[in-house]
């Protein structure tokens, strides 16, 4: 089963017809995992060993334009910057519209603008894949359903599949060969209170990417074969803290999952580490905070910026600690 069989599955006679409109566009949230996903049943159609479970940054994402041009090639613009199309960015977005148009044609001028850092492990992939996805619904008049579009932002990015709504969404494993019964389902519950601080130590290129990093842990790492148990241990724990309105529950499980999901890391060969410095100091501080009696946890995904965890009426105290983005 290839990515275009599954373009073509859910399309059926709207795939490679005309688009609508001569340009649309559509914003996306980024979304930061607090149960991860961490290595692939398919590494074709981005397919998850486990299903995972995020919450959305609301105002924080990826706004897509797709534009119709008669250049005969892409252009790219990401964040003001004409992309080099050689880049494997551009070649892996552009791999992903020549699924939904016929011999790459049209060509498109592609703006996406985005207000996270790129690459520096703060799921933009995610965003990104999920933005264009949306574009092209409105750019073809696909009417496709909020599924239906999750299935297909995983072809771009595994990530991308939670991107599709706000709030908090599970993405599925799915148990099928052909992923269908892999895609987000949003949680209804809403918990105003609850905020997540982004601390940047670093906008750098993360170096490794979390495909690559994914991939060599599922291989080397002995560790791994835990990482499945793990996830089913915290997913309902998860769910119930968000049910509950449970925070230390939500926290601490948040915590030891990424704590976790970097043990496998350590454990692959060559080993992989995405902490800075900073990053295992700052670890220390919110822990040394939380036993003065301060709740706050903190995710990481792979890159070495931290995501803290609090509540709203700790935010005052939060921030005489640290600068948040
Ligand atoms: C997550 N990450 O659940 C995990 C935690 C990174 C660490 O999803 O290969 O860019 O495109 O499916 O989606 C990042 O992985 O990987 C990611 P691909 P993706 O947020």
């Amino acid at each position: 089963m290839k990515k275009a069989d599954v373009a073509k599955a859910i399309l059926a006679d709207q795939l490679f017809s005309m688009p609508q409109h001569s340009c649309a566009e559509a914003f996306a949230p980024t979304n930061i995992a607090l149960g991860k996903y961490w290595g692939k049943r398919n590494q074709e159609l981005n397919l998850p060993v486990t299903s995972s479970l995020s919450i959305s940054l609301d105002n924080k994402g990826a706004t897509a334009q797709l534009k119709i041009n008669e250049k005969h090639r892409d252009d790219i613009i990401l964040n003001n910057r004409l992309i080099d199309p050689t880049s494997s960015f551009a070649k892996r977005l552009i791999e992903f519209l020549n699924l939904f148009r016929e011999n790459e044609k049209p060509n498109f001028d592609i703006t996406i603008q985005s207000n996270i850092p790129i690459a520096a492990g703060l799921a933009s992939s995610a965003c990104g894949f999920a933005s264009i996805i949306k574009a092209l619904n409105n750019l073809y008049g696909w009417n496709l359903d909020s599924q239906e579009l999750s299935i297909l932002a995983r072809l771009g990015s595994g990530s991308a599949s939670r991107s599709i709504w706000s709030g908090f969404v599970e993405w599925h494993a799915g148990t099928r060969d052909d992923g269908m019964d892999s895609y987000g389902e949003p949680i209804s519950t809403l918990w105003p209170d609850l905020i997540i601080g982004l601390l940047i130590f670093s906008e750098q290129d993360k170096g490794l990417s979390s495909r690559v990093a994914m991939q060599r842990t599922i291989e080397t790492s002995l560790l791994y074969n835990s990482w499945p148990s793990k996830v089913a241990h915290d997913l309902p724990l998860l769910k119930q803290a968000i049910a509950t309105q449970d925070f230390e529950l939500l926290g601490k499980t948040a915590e030891s999952n990424a704590l976790t999901m970097h043990a496998t890391m350590l454990s692959a060969w060559p080993p992989i580490n995405y902490c800075l410095p900073e990053t295992l100091l700052t670890m220390q501080k919110i822990w040394r905070l939380r036993e003065e009696g301060l709740p706050i946890y903190f995710t990481q995904d792979a890159g070495p910026n931290l995501k803290l965890l609090f509540l709203k009426n700790s935010l005052a105290d939060v921030r005489s600690h640290f600068s948040l983005i």
